[in-house]
């Protein structure tokens, strides 16, 4: 063939390689951007730019361009020193966040991070999870959410981890994906956000291995897509209002996988501001993630050679208050009904809360009233305080057994410390296995 014909056909070769992502993606335009306001307040201005809950937040505002070069350098210091200070009783995905919180683009010169020490150390606890699922029954110390941000994190800062095992342990049908034969939206976006991950490198001949790994994976990404999809609302969300950004994410790095029919990013996209315009996300880690997916941004986006941006046109907002929804705590007192329920065994009082209480408060107020049976404990986590033990009986996530919460019969989408309580709702922590 000669030179002149070849040359369409270069062109053609080289316009069927740009990802398609780039059409998919729907993010937010610029005359819009004022309505992500909220978000950004809740996160900037919140408790949770400090210590190692921190670390979605600082990913989220430093994706999106959200700080100013000050900001960030400040914000930066102080979660290297957290890092430092309490790496040993991290999770394997505290960790893995705060690789990519850190190393989600390349800072102020002044600071050097050392990463491969870091990652290293990921690397031991990956493997700690490895071996429990081994050892027991095929769970691991944590979850599949977090075991995904760990592959991703490796992955992006070249660890060192197992494809082939990557390849089993992340296939769809896999126990950890479900919650009560649910399928958990969240952790399998992240997990396609991993596996997208490991195949880009693979292919791109970073990790030379077995193609049949490759197809695996290929396919275990088409599943999970399928999967996300099924959990679609009529208004668009992706599983509920909390895994949407999540899923967002995973459905713009892998465009095909599905047809454009299939989703319309569109109507997720406007969904998701009406949501924010009448008060939603008004927790820190809430609004950390579903920033980036309205800024057309994915976690496959850290990079930590590539310098940050700095100041986007509303990072001056962090001075505005955001608008407040929140049911004031007013002098009226509201009754409702509490139980702890185990196996057939109920145990029910009735207090007596201010309107407007959480969850958190009617479990203070019965133990107050009935400590024998009404004592519990809670660790607090990025989602605000979880229920870890009911009575001395300790959720574990080796049995996977933990505390439900429920009202009226229905698990609660919202945590104790902020689901708000209704008169005469019949609320619930259930002994429940997932
Ligand atoms: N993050 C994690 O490790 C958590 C991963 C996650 C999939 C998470 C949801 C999603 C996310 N984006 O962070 C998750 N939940 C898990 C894995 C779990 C299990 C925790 C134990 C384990 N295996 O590690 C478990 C036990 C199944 C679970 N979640 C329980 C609960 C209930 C907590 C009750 C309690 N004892 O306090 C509760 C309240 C459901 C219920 N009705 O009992 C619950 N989870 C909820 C509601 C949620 C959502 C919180 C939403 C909100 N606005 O508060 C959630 C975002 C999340 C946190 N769980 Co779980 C899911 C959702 O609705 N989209 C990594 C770490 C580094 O940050």
């Amino acid at each position: 063939m000669r030179q002149s014909h070849q040359l369409p056909l270069v062109g053609l070769l080289l316009f069927s390689l740009i990802p398609r992502q780039q059409c998919e993606i729907c993010k937010v335009s610029k005359e819009n951007k004022t309505a992500l306001k909220p978000l950004v307040h809740t996160m900037i201005s919140s408790n949770y730019t400090k210590g190692i809950q921190a670390a979605k937040v600082l990913l989220s505002l430093r994706l999106g361009g959200f700080l100013n070069q000050n900001q960030d350098q400040h914000l930066i210091e102080q979660f290297i020193l957290t890092v430092r200070s309490t790496e040993p009783s991290l999770t394997s995905g505290q960790l893995a966040l705060a690789i990519l919180a850190l190393g989600a683009c390349k800072g102020t010169d002044g600071i050097s991070i050392n990463y491969s020490e870091l990652v290293k150390k990921l690397g031991n606890k990956y493997k700690a999870e490895i071996k429990n699922m081994e050892d027991h029954d095929g769970n691991p110390l944590t979850n599949y959410y977090q075991l995904s941000l760990d592959v991703l994190a490796l992955c992006l800062f070249s660890g060192n981890y197992s494809v082939p095992k990557v390849a089993e342990i992340f296939k769809p049908g896999n126990k950890n994906y479900y919650f009560h034969k649910q399928f958990s939206v969240d952790t399998g976006a992240m997990a396609v956000l991993a596996l997208t991950c490991v195949k880009r490198s693979i292919t791109s001949g970073q990790n030379k291995i077995d193609t049949k790994d490759l197809d695996n994976i290929d396919n275990h990404i088409k599943l999970l897509i399928r999967k996300i999809l099924s959990q679609k609302t009529e208004n668009g969300l992706l599983g509920n209002i909390d895994s949407t950004g999540e899923a967002m994410q995973a459905l713009f790095v892998s465009s095909n996988y599905y047809n454009k029919n299939q989703w319309v990013c569109q109507k997720t996209r406007d969904t998701v501001l009406k949501e924010i315009s009448q008060g939603a996300f008004r927790m820190p880690t809430a609004a950390a993630q579903i920033l980036p997916a309205l800024m057309g941004k994915t976690y496959l986006n850290v990079n930590k050679d590539s310098s940050c941006v700095y100041g986007s046109d509303i990072s001056h907002i962090s001075t505005q208050k955001p608008i407040s929804v929140t049911p004031a705590v007013s002098a009226s007192q509201i009754k409702v009904n509490y139980s702890v329920v185990i196996n057939n065994a109920k145990d029910r009082i009735v207090v007596s809360v201010a309107n407007g209480s959480v969850f958190l408060k009617v479990m203070e107020q019965a133990q107050k009233e009935n400590a024998a049976l009404f004592s519990f404990t809670a660790e607090e986590t990025s989602w605000g305080p979880y229920i870890t033990t009911v009575r001395g009986i300790k959720a574990n996530t080796t049995n996977r057994t933990y505390w439900e919460l429920l009202s009226n019969g229905e698990p609660l989408s919202e945590g104790a410390g902020s689901y708000v309580v209704h008169a005469g709702d019949d609320l619930e922590v259930r002994w429940s296995t997932y």
